[in-house]
């Protein structure tokens, strides 16, 4: 079985009576909180730093798609613009406008971008980091928020450098992060991600999300795992084992329905769950459509069938929007027949009343197939050979 959530465990320990509905009413708040709360992500640097290409990058947006942050030569904006994540609606990322200018003032910035609603600060910087950037985080630091100083556009400087003779990718990477830690000193020598929003398995892009994910609440970490584009087979194996924890919560919420009936929601409310949780699957492993595409292009080897081969998958990608919402897609999909009906073992789970059980296995036996369809598509896109 997947491990048991340690807050649902103890809610169902600590509860005396009413052991039930207390789990189901821990359990129900767990998984809204791991499917909800929400995270919010400021990025900042000078101009033509690439913030607008990473915030797409995080996004799984090419230059291309529609909604994305515009990029190149583009009038800079003053007011933060937020992105929402597609799949990941409760993740938000911010593009705050630069900070180049010879008169900026790091607290005057800060109370100006609203810096409170901020989880952490990105700084982003495609040369040196210089004073402006120390005073930011100084001023970062004194609010008691995190930042994480990022150089992007490392594979230019890969390109570059691969030209010349006795090239070494690991010494460019050591002299340019040396380099741009340089004016860092007085800060006590914070670590700089080297990354390339347009090559995201390569260089430190994974060390990034490991880094803010140790450093982020517990309660936020899912969602960060979520939304993160997948970098490495190892970071696939990451969000399937977060999936499987949420197992037990997602099971023990939507069997509850069933259990106490609460007026106003329906059997529909179990499949919402369910559907709900495949759907963010399907995302976080990089099954849809759109990235697909590109990977299939990047490869050049067609890599969707494994979706439309899978009942499953090509299910939610049948029904999923570019922009997933939770009530568009309860109403399309309503029952839980329907969900039942894509597992050829599950019977006519409606019929028999959705249990804890029915929950569970249906939850277990999606994961894996779509944990099943992500490694399949990793291995033959032969990406961790490419590395
Ligand atoms: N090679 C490479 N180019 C990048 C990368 N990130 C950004 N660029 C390019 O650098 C230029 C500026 O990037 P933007 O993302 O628009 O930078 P920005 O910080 O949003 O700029 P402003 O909105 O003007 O403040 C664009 O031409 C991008 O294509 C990267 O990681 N690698
Ligand atoms: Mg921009």
């Amino acid at each position: 079985m997947e491990s048991q959530d340690p807050a649902v465990v103890e809610a169902v320990k600590a509860s005396g009576e009413s052991t039930l509905e207390k789990a189901t009413a821990k359990a129900k708040e767990r998984f809204d909180q791991l499917m909800n709360v929400s995270l919010n992500i400021a990025v900042t640097g000078k101009t033509g730093s690439g913030k607008s290409s990473f915030i797409n990058a995080l996004r799984g947006l090419n230059d291309e798609d529609d909604g994305v942050a515009l990029t190149g030569l583009t009038e800079t904006t003053k007011e933060p613009t937020m992105y929402e994540h597609p799949a990941v609606p409760n993740v938000k990322i911010w593009d705050l406008p630069g900070i180049g200018s010879p008169k900026f003032k790091a607290n005057k910035y800060l109370k100006d971008v609203k810096f409170h609603i901020y989880d952490f600060f990105i700084i982003l910087n495609s040369e040196r980091f210089m004073e402006n950037d120390v005073m930011l985080a100084k001023e970062i630091k004194k609010q008691k928020k995190n930042f994480y100083f990022v150089r992007s556009k490392i594979d230019n400087d890969i390109l570059a450098e691969q030209r010349k003779k006795g090239f070494d990718a690991q010494n460019v990477l050591s002299k340019i992060r040396k380099d741009c830690q340089q004016n860092l000193k007085e800060l006590g020598d914070p670590k700089v991600f080297l990354i390339s929003s347009f090559e995201v398995e390569h260089y430190d892009f994974e060390l990034l999300q490991n880094s803010l994910e140790e450093e982020l609440p517990e309660h936020k970490r899912s969602a960060l795992l979520q939304a993160w584009p997948v970098c490495s087979a190892e970071s696939l194996e990451k969000k399937i084992k977060m999936f499987k924890g949420m197992i037990w919560a997602a099971s023990l919420a939507s069997a509850g329905i069933a259990v106490i009936p609460v007026p106003g929601l329906s059997v529909a409310c179990d499949a919402g769950i369910l559907l709900l949780f495949f759907t963010r699957c399907y995302y976080a492993f990089g099954l849809d459509e759109r990235s697909l595409t590109r990977l299939s292009e990047k490869v050049n080897k067609p890599l969707l069938e494994h979706v439309t081969k899978s009942k499953l998958a090509s299910a939610i990608q049948e029904k999923a929007v570019a922009r997933i919402q939770v009530s568009a897609a309860l109403a399309s999909l309503a029952t839980i027949e329907y969900v039942a009906s894509l597992f050829p073992g599950a019977g006519s789970v409606a019929a028999a009343g959705i249990s804890f059980g029915t929950t569970n296995y249906l939850l277990r036996e999606g994961l894996n197939e779509l944990s099943q369809i992500a490694r399949k598509i990793r291995k033959e896109a032969e990406l961790d050979t490419l590395l």
